[in-house]
């Protein structure tokens, strides 16, 4: 006999002889009638009568389970149905007692519940996270495609770091050192050079991370796209774009055209000198918009590769509900230049020298951005800690499981 999922059942299989198969989630024992939650893709009923009683009540809970009988009707139980159980076999027998209570009815906090992630992802509200993930990863490729760009994949182990020597993963490289990857910025500029005038990425970035705060990880998914013959306007609408598509399709939030403040502006709104997390959360409490962005920063908080303006520069960075999810900006194209803000950076220019080659020949103007995609969904979803939107996440104290 075929096993069928829960889900499949309708009405033409009522009264029909079925085996259903999964997980052992809990038991209401009413002495002569004995009910079982069971637990495939979703969850569902078996009654269980008569002989059968005193063996399923020997059976621990979370073991997987084969239960045959006869599919009944019933409009007082969940799914309008009840598999009337006939026969029981225990395919694996789960250990007691459980490291966590898949139903989540007995909380534990996140460690825990990360310790033993498998069992923690048998709820159903943890889940719907990594559906949601599904969901918006699958929109922000679809953006992509549409608009006529490449999907790219660049090294994740280099020989350089672009976005601050203070958390690069150092490795051995057959004898040299190494670094994993901390964005794709240098590969996916460099591309701007060979005539791939949209590229886009979606892959781990690693970052040595000292500070253990809600919305930091040592390794998460950015989002990153470059786009030559361009100015940083069109960078910001190819961003408003593709967040306005991908929330609408994968969330059915509409937005509007989100806020664009100056760096000066956004300060003196809350009374501030410096753009410091606290003036980063007032500033999103005094924005009426969930998402909206902030221009221009000075240089001294920007790394080499963004186009200077001034004191200033043309950069940004997108907020969503009070978290940055995204930064960018125009490049510096102009080779001298751009030797110049490397050495002011005090970073050597031979460690970027593959990088620079492009510059010399023949580099269009462009500019580009990387989106931290696990903040995306803390964000959309509201969750506390971008760790829950992580399957198995790395940070300062976690690398396990
Ligand atoms: P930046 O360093 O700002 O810029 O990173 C881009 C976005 O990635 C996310 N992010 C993180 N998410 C989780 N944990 C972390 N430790 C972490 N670090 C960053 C954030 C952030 O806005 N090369 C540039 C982008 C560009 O200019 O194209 C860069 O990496 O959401």
């Amino acid at each position: 006999m075929l096993r069928i999922y829960s889900d499949e059942i309708s009405e033409k299989y009522f009264d029909k002889e079925l085996k259903l198969e999964g997980w052992l989630q809990d038991l209401r024992d009413l002495g002569k009638i004995v009910f079982l939650v069971v637990r495939d893709r979703n969850l569902f009923q078996v009654t269980c009568k008569g002989d059968l009683i005193k063996e399923v009540r020997a059976i621990p809970k979370e073991s997987i389970i084969s239960a045959k009988g006869v599919i009944k009707g019933n409009e007082e139980v969940m799914n309008g149905w009840e598999l009337l159980l006939e026969e029981v076999k225990v395919l694996n027998k789960a250990e007691t007692p459980l490291p966590l209570d898949p139903t989540g009815r007995t909380p534990a906090d996140l460690d825990t519940r990360l310790n033993s992630r498998i069992i923690d992802l048998r709820r159903r509200d943890v889940t719907e996270t990594f559906r949601n993930r599904t969901r918006v990863m699958r929109e922000i490729r679809d953006f992509y495609y549409d608009e006529g760009f490449i999907e790219v994949n660049t090294p994740k182990i280099v020989r350089a770091g672009m976005e601050g020597g203070a958390t690069l993963f150092k490795l051995d490289y057959f004898g040299t050192p190494a670094y994993l990857a901390q964005s794709p910025q240098l590969y996916k500029q460099m591309l701007m050079g060979s005539g791939f005038d949209k590229v886009f990425e979606t892959a781990p970035a690693f970052r040595a991370e000292e500070s253990a705060t809600r919305r930091h990880l040592s390794e998460f998914i950015s989002v990153d796209a470059e786009i030559a013959f361009v100015e940083m306007g069109d960078v910001l609408d190819n961003l408003e774009g593709l967040c306005n598509r991908v929330l609408e399709r994968a969330a059915g939030i509409k937005l509007k055209e989100f806020p664009r403040l100056e760096y000066d502006e956004a300060l003196s709104m809350v009374g501030r000198e410096e753009m410091d997390r606290k003036a980063e959360v007032e500033i999103s409490e005094k924005v009426d918009d969930d998402l909206f962005f902030i221009l221009n920063y000075p240089a001294e908080e920007k790394p080499f590769y963004i186009m200077k303006k001034g004191e200033r520069t043309n950069s940004f960075d997108l907020f969503y509900k009070g978290l940055e999810i995204s930064s960018g900006g125009q490049r510096e194209h102009r080779y001298p230049v751009l030797c110049d803000n490397i050495k002011e950076s005090g970073l050597n220019l031979e460690d970027f020298k593959y990088y620079l080659e492009p510059f010399r020949y023949g580099m269009p103007p462009h500019g580009g951005y990387g989106l931290g995609f696990d903040r995306f969904i803390q964000a959309m979803m509201g969750l506390d800690n971008v760790r829950e939107t992580v399957l198995f996440p790395r940070d300062r104290f976690r690398c396990h499981p």
